[in-house]
């Protein structure tokens, strides 16, 4: 990437760093916490955060439950989903001006915060249960309205002109239908993305490929991400359709949606010249929820927000030796805390999350959609694919219950620090969560 072209929206004391971080990029190895970025584009929130994009949108998502039709349970599935995406893949650039390098969460790491608004309290548990491969797994439930949405995903990256990212893993939302007590459950794939924008050092985030949601009563949707089409010249366009399988196709569907995901689309009934229009509809207009999280005082040494305080606190400050050791002492203390379970043949307790066999009964439903999504090719089906991921990973409601603070025994160890508050000696050697020396 040439030095001469980059700009725009770096601050002239780091056009140096963002030039050398930009060269690093182009022969970096996939492994996106490898990178050593400068002070202003790293962000303070750890990737853990980011499950709570889900469902901020609480009406779309309560509003599912409500809808007695199969079908239009089907398309409020698809609007909701396609209403996240604003939140989930644009929100940090609209808010902070650019994309920009989220703290990677270490073995353990939580977020746990809850919603409480006029549809009851909708609670969110997100854990980091893999490392290597980098794995965060959620579940967010509202008990009031029977609705659950649980999943997992990491990130593949690759270079070419810019950064790719594959997302492995995938979301499954389960909820009862209107007077039913049999329940209905949706497998969500999780787009592919790249990074625009970056060689100016105002990058975001631009969707791909496309990805399906297969419903056990028997609906399919397909969104196509065409980007910033030659059609419609704008950023963030996408077309939808949704069918009932064995009764309709991608080609001739019941419903369909095409627009921006992070500006306004339409919702149709049937496709193209004939298709009646329902909907057009503006994600900015939906009210989010404002998600609770307990105070730093109250939080245990796991929780994201206090893990990572230091850190925070140091960036915010643009002080990047303070930074660079308090990520270091965190960084040492997981690698020594690794070491030490290898050595002691143990492995790290998730507190939240296990693994699930693919065979057991819990996970029929699970895999009768598996079956669905795996003819629609390695797009859908690696967001399935255990081998990638580590293993299922499943909220497991058994250690919820028994879930309390301190969550775990180890916690302070995981992070460097001694009991007493006081932190442990860390090695004056700074090197990334891979060893690497940076
Ligand atoms: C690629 C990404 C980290 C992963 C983020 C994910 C895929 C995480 C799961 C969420 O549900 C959706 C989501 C949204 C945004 C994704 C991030 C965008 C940028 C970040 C890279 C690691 C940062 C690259 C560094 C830089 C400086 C170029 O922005």
């Amino acid at each position: 990437m040439p030095a001469e072209a980059e700009g725009g929206a770096v601050p002239a004391q780091s056009k140096g760093s963002w030039s050398s971080f930009l060269k690093s990029i182009a022969s970096f190895n996939g492994d996106l916490a490898s990178l050593t970025a400068p002070a202003f584009i790293l962000s303070t929130q750890s990737l853990v955060e980011f499950s709570a994009y889900w469902t901020e949108n609480t009406s779309l998502w309560i509003a599912i439950t409500q809808e007695k039709d199969p079908a239009k349970r089907a398309l409020l599935v698809l609007k909701w989903l396609l209403n996240t995406l604003k939140q989930q893949y644009c929100s940090r650039s609209e808010k902070l001006g650019s994309e920009k390098k989220p703290l990677n969460p270490f073995l353990g790491e939580l977020f746990i915060g809850s919603w409480d608004d006029e549809f009851g309290q909708t609670t969110l548990v997100s854990e980091q249960v893999s490392h290597h491969p980098p794995v965060t797994a959620y579940c967010i439930t509202n008990q009031k309205h029977r609705i659950q949405l649980q999943g997992y995903n990491g990130q593949k990256a690759s270079f070419s002109r810019t950064i790719h990212i594959k997302q492995i893993g995938h979301s499954l939302l389960t909820l009862y239908p209107p007077g039913s007590d049999t329940p209905e459950s949706y497998l969500i794939c999780l787009p592919t993305l790249h990074i625009e924008s970056l060689i100016y050092g105002a990058p975001f985030v631009e969707l791909g490929k496309f990805i399906h949601i297969v419903s056990s009563s028997g609906y399919i949707s397909k969104i196509d991400f065409t980007g910033k089409g030659w059609v419609s010249g704008k950023k963030n366009s996408f077309t939808a359709t949704l069918w009932k399988d064995g009764e309709g196709s991608e080609k001739n569907p019941l419903y369909s949606a095409d627009g921006q995901w992070s500006d306004a689309f339409t919702l149709k009934e049937g496709e193209g010249k004939r298709a009646k229009e329902i909907q057009t509809f503006k994600p900015s207009d939906i009210k989010l929820s404002r998600l609770s999280v307990a105070s730093l005082e109250e939080q245990d040494v796991l929780e994201s927000r206090k893990a990572w305080a230091n850190v925070a606190r140091s960036i915010e400050k643009g002080d990047m030796d303070a930074t660079s050791h308090f990520k270091s002492r965190i960084e040492n203390a997981q690698r020594a805390l690794r070491k030490q379970e290898q050595d002691e043949k143990r492995e790290w307790q998730r507190v939240f999350f296990s693994q699930a066999d693919p065979k057991s009964p819990a996970e029929q439903a699970f895999q009768a959609l598996v079956q669905k999504i795996s003819g629609f090719g390695p797009n859908s089906w690696e967001g399935v694919a255990p081998d990638k991921t580590g293993g299922i990973w499943r909220y497991d409601e058994k250690k919820a219950a028994a879930a309390k603070k301190p969550y775990h025994k180890d916690g302070l160890l995981a992070l460097g620090e001694n009991a007493d508050g006081t932190s442990a000696p860390i090695s004056r050697v700074t090197t990334n969560q891979s060893g690497v020396p940076t």
